[in-house]
């Protein structure tokens, strides 16, 4: 389906469909740019290693606002097997997503934007003995070519934003999201012919990034602890979730 395209007749080419952008899209090209400097810059000054295992390693700054945690979280990790497109496709998508995800109740599309955009509603589960969280924000996926020869880079960008079929209710208390992941495929001793590539020969270089601010007052200590627990196993069940799915398919490049 063609989403806000109108349909003009030239006496040249005959019919054109003429793609609209929606009320969203410049927003989303300044969030998604901010994220592709933002994935650049390296971890160093006030950032801590919080988790490291195997190839992966999560790192946060502590911060806060108001009294309120909002510690930005940079997560590396390389997972054998898989394309930077199937890691962010199942991470997009919203079927498999009660599959990997184990901190929601609940996850619900609420407004198709375009082919590559969507507006969710979330329910956090609960910790106690803060309010619970929901969150409503766009989720946007895109492939970014660099070069004739090299693997494109895909990201998934999840941005807070408010909307009519989504009002906040107490005593939910609504979070705000700035998250990202970004994934560039390598291929490891490259056959002379792509068609031979092997899901041996691949490997995912995955960044994610979230900037969470929980919307009001939580324990700083509790959050903390919930963040550093979650976060690595978030990364650990979602990269192993897509490579069991992704094990006897075809490869999605
Ligand atoms: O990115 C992830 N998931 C995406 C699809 O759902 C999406 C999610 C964005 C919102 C993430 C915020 C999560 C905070 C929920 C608080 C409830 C935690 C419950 C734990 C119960 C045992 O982009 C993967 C997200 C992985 C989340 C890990 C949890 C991080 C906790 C951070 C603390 C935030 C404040 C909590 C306020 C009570």
């Amino acid at each position: 389906t063609v989403t806000n395209a109108t349909v003009v007749s030239t006496p040249q080419e005959g019919n054109l469909v003429i793609q609209g952008k929606h009320r969203l899209a410049n927003e989303i090209e300044r969030i998604v740019q901010e994220h592709l400097q933002y994935v650049r810059e390296s971890v160093s000054h006030g950032w801590d290693l919080i988790h490291q295992e195997g190839e992966m390693k999560v790192y946060r700054r502590e911060v806060e606002e108001n009294g309120i945690v909002i510690d930005p979280l940079k997560c590396f990790h390389t997972i054998k097997g898989v394309t930077g497109h199937e890691i962010c496709r199942y991470f997009w998508e919203y079927q498999y997503r009660m599959e990997w995800e184990t901190t929601l109740d609940s996850t619900k599309i609420i407004e198709v934007l375009d082919p590559d955009t969507v507006i969710f509603f979330q329910l956090h589960k609960r910790v106690w003995p803060a309010a619970q969280r929901d969150s409503c924000f766009w989720s946007h996926i895109r492939c970014i070519s660099n070069s004739e020869e090299d693997q494109p880079t895909w990201l998934v960008v999840n941005y807070t934003t408010p909307h009519p079929l989504a009002p906040i209710k107490s005593p939910q208390v609504r979070l705000v999201a700035n998250v990202a992941l970004i994934c560039e495929t390598i291929i490891n001793e490259p056959p002379l012919n792509p068609q031979d590539i092997k899901r041996e020969n691949l490997e995912c270089k995955l960044t994610y990034v979230a900037l969470i601010n929980p919307g009001g007052w939580v324990p700083s200590v509790g959050v903390r602890n919930v963040a550093k627990r979650e976060y690595p196993r978030f990364i650990k069940r979602f990269t192993s979730y897509v490579v069991d799915q992704t094990r006897d398919k075809p490869i999605l490049f």
